[in-house]
């Protein structure tokens, strides 16, 4: 099949998603188009030997006279993605995240042969995509693609209410590389880590709180902030005031994650929301029990009490003991860990979840 891809090309879960999904499908022989503002970061090592993979460049546009609307990216983007099917006779364009790449590939596809898939990732619903600014457009793009899928149960229900669509989206769920995030030779280490981006949906100032309420009862435990962004003064703040800043390790983003994951004892992720939470699923076939807020996809992501824990988002006594509860048993954590391991084997990966797009595809292809 030709194949388009849209997404950011940005480190953000929707990018990384989309730019894996490129890379599988280009792999597996379909001939792939990745258009975007930007390379995704890592794609030129993919590309290398790779004749399947191609990428476009969408050129913004600046104009004196939008200078306070900013580039436009909307337009450039559609008329990218229309020169790709007309250059390449795509077969179908994959437009991951709402706002506004469904809007651009719904009018990109327009009187053309090409099929068009959405895929919703997260915020693109619950969090700009309910907004009045933008809901009915993006809810006529996403009635008139030929699919939508999203990330998890949770958003789908969210997607058909909040965009008023005419079809219930198809949940796929978002794939891992098992193999990447696997259990290592290491031991593991009395390790809390969590990898984000610090934007405040992330709580990760309301981690470094939980931990500085239990670091005294578990002195040999330390905390291991990967990532970088804009509430991680916050976190340096509340760790020096409270007089425990030598048990936090802040790490800038790293490419080793894997092992990060792996010899950490326990990946939290107390968010706000969460459509799915790929680290939660990558820290899980990593053989790390997590320690979770139970919200949005989440619980399908980590089975509470069998993978993990997950705790109200607004409750710190049950976010507090269920993390003590997690820090004092070993045996708990490896049975978690074992579990979570075979689960995201069996729900999430990439060979299963690459299989569900394609029979998507070739179901519209037909
Ligand atoms: O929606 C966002 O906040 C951004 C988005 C992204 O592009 O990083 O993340 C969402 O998509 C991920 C990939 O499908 C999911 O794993 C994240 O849970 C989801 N984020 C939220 O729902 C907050």
């Amino acid at each position: 099949m030709k194949i388009g891809i849209v997404g950011f090309p940005t480190l953000g879960g929707s990018g990384m998603v989309a730019s894996n999904l490129a890379v599988e499908l280009s792999q597996k022989g379909h001939e792939v188009h990745i258009i975007s503002y930007k390379k995704p970061l890592f794609l030129d090592e993919k590309v290398q030997g790779n004749p399947n993979l191609f990428f476009h460049n969408v050129e913004m546009e600046k104009y004196p006279l939008f200078q306070e609307i900013g580039a436009l990216y909307t337009i450039p983007l559609a008329n990218t993605i229309r020169k790709a099917i007309k250059e390449h006779s795509l077969d179908l364009i994959h437009t991951h995240y709402g706002i506004p790449n469904a809007v651009s590939s719904y009018l990109a596809t327009k009187g053309t042969k090409s099929k068009s898939v959405v895929t919703l990732h997260g915020s693109d619903v619950h969090t700009l995509g309910n907004k009045d600014s933008i809901k009915e457009i993006v809810g006529e793009a996403l009635n008139n693609s030929n699919q939508v899928t999203t990330v998890s149960n949770y958003l789908s229900n969210l997607a058909t209410e909040t965009f008023s669509l005419e079809k219930t989206p198809l949940t796929v769920y978002n794939f891992i590389d098992t193999e990447l995030f696997s259990p290592k030779d290491q031991p593991k280490q009395k390790v809390i880590v969590a990898a984000s981006n610090y934007r405040p949906v992330k709580r990760i100032p309301f981690l470094v709180k939980i931990f500085g309420e239990v670091q005294e009862n578990y002195p040999n435990w330390k905390l291991k902030l990967i990532g970088d962004g804009p509430e991680r003064p916050i976190c340096h703040r509340i760790a020096k005031e409270g007089g425990f800043l030598d048990k936090i390790m802040f790490q800038p983003p790293t490419k080793d994650i894997p092992i990060e994951f792996s010899t950490s004892s326990i990946l939290a992720a107390p968010s706000q929301i969460e459509s799915f939470g790929l680290t939660i699923a990558e820290g899980l076939s990593s053989g790390t029990p997590v320690w979770a807020t139970n919200v949005g996809g989440i619980p399908e992501v980590c089975v509470h009490g069998s993978a993990g824990y997950l705790f109200e988002v607004n409750s710190v006594e049950s976010a507090i003991n269920s993390l003590e509860k997690l820090m004092g048993d070993e045996s708990l954590r490896n049975r978690f860990g074992e579990f979570g391991r075979k689960f995201v084997i069996e729900k999430f990966n990439k060979e299963k979840i690459i299989a569900e797009y394609e029979s998507i595809y070739e179901t519209l292809l037909q």
